[in-house]
């Protein structure tokens, strides 16, 4: 009898492990995406897109780190005369955070008269500025929390012509190395537009954010050579320290501009130095970013992050490279803040496991009436930290009223789509 029961749990037991074996074996055949969101890369294939999915730092976009939406916030303390056009404030640098006090700098114009526009460039003159960031200054201000800043006065002025940057100084960015400041920006010497936004690099240093500084009235790396990519520009420079070096990233517009706008494009290149007076040389793969109008980048993990923005491609997305040279979009992202420079306390630390930020400044170039056009800096708040996880940065769908898409209105198209459409009835 025993000998019974036991054959039967026996055969019973066999029954179970075939129908488990069958029912593997079916899904292995199947190899079905699962309904549950796999944490790996399955091993069977899949097409394109799923497949690269999980090249994103994680599939689902809400668990990606290094996506985020972005909250705008308007700058308290400073005074646009009424935003009649005759002062502009853009391309402000990261803030740093130095004494409990956040500094940034950022390019002015206070011009008596307003830009004619970079294809009048000729008509420019001493008072008349050719475009929003022609005849400015550098200036500086400072706050205690970010959102209320005060105004201090000029940094880096315009240099007395024939002086690199006698025309104009601007867009700068902050490195702080070894206890010293040095500001990086752009130094014209003709007005923006006359035959392209062609300027160089230069740099002044301090020994405190407060100045004074010291203008070095050169430039810090050469152009490229004729042919080359940046061979008549080096813009928007962002300088971080990764590897022990200065990662200075800068942006140059080619395929040219203005002789034939149309077909203009815009590169991120990479200058690396031991030294923040140089020598700098390019990395060999320059450009390293193909996408972007302005230069943001901070260290991330053991590499770089970047924002992505208009331009391109990529237009609309945050990048990471391990090695910040070889950058993969790693998500895409709306409403991001052109121009911005992010507060990020480890860009200078040197860092082998940086943080990402949580806030930054940026520019609005078209505030103002027409006729009154001109840019304010404001803020944002975003979630590109990893020492931060609110969900409400993480949100994928971003509504906007109705008046913000018929704003993007055909205009004069309007009158010839409907009488194609009359045609055709
Ligand atoms: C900006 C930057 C550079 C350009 C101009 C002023 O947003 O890309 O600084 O020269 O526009």
């Amino acid at each position: 009898m025993k000998k019974i029961h036991v054959l039967l749990l026996f055969c019973f037991l066999l029954v179970i492990v075939s129908c488990q074996t069958k029912e593997s074996s079916l899904k292995e055949t199947r190899k079905v995406f699962p309904h549950k969101m796999p944490a790996e890369k399955p091993d069977f294939p899949l097409s394109a897109a799923m497949e690269r999915m999980f090249d994103y730092p994680a599939p689902r976009v809400q668990d990606n780190e290094l996506y985020t939406t972005f909250k705008y916030t308007a700058l308290e303390g400073f005074d646009y005369n009424g935003g009649d056009g005759t002062i502009t404030r853009r391309d402000p640098s990261r803030p740093i955070l130095v004494g409990g006090k956040y500094y940034m700098w950022y390019t002015k114009r206070d011009t008596k008269h307003l830009p004619v526009g970079a294809a009048r460039a000729d008509e420019a003159t001493d008072e008349i500025p050719s475009t929003d960031w022609d005849l400015c200054d550098i200036w500086y201000a400072t706050s205690t929390d970010g959102f209320k800043w005060e105004e201090q006065g000029v940094a880096v002025p315009r240099p007395p012509k024939p002086n690199l940057g006698w025309r104009s100084v601007a867009t700068p960015d902050i490195l702080v190395w070894k206890g010293k400041y040095y500001l990086y920006f752009q130094a014209f010497n003709e007005p923006s537009g006359l035959k392209g936004d062609w300027c160089p690099i230069s740099m002044a240093y301090a020994d405190s954010p407060e100045g004074p500084w010291t203008h070095t009235g050169k430039m810090i790396f050469p152009f490229g050579e004729k042919g080359d990519w940046d061979q008549d520009q080096a813009q928007d420079p962002h300088p971080i320290v990764y590897k022990g070096k200065i990662y200075l990233y800068y942006k140059a517009a080619y395929n040219k501009w203005p002789d034939v706008r149309d077909r203009y494009a815009v590169a991120h290149g990479l200058a690396i130095a031991k030294d923040p007076f140089g020598p700098f040389e390019k990395h060999p793969l320059s450009p390293v970013m193909n996408t972007g109008h302005e230069t943001t980048y901070f260290p991330y993990k053991n590499g770089v992050a970047a924002l992505a923005i208009r331009d391109g491609n990529e237009r609309e997305t945050i990048q990471y490279a391990e090695d910040g040279v070889n950058f993969h979009v790693a998500s895409v992202v709306s409403l991001a803040p052109t121009a911005a420079g992010t507060f990020t306390p480890d860009a200078f630390t040197d860092t082998n496991d940086g943080r990402g930020i949580t806030w930054g400044v940026c520019h609005f170039t078209n505030a103002g009436e027409e006729g009154k056009r001109h840019s304010i800096i404001a803020r944002f708040d975003c979630d590109l930290s990893r020492d931060c996880n609110d969900k409400v940065f993480k949100q994928t769908t971003i509504y906007h009223t109705p008046d913000v898409y018929f704003r993007q209105g055909l205009g004069g198209l309007k009158k010839k789509r409907m009488a194609e459409s009359e045609i055709k009835k």
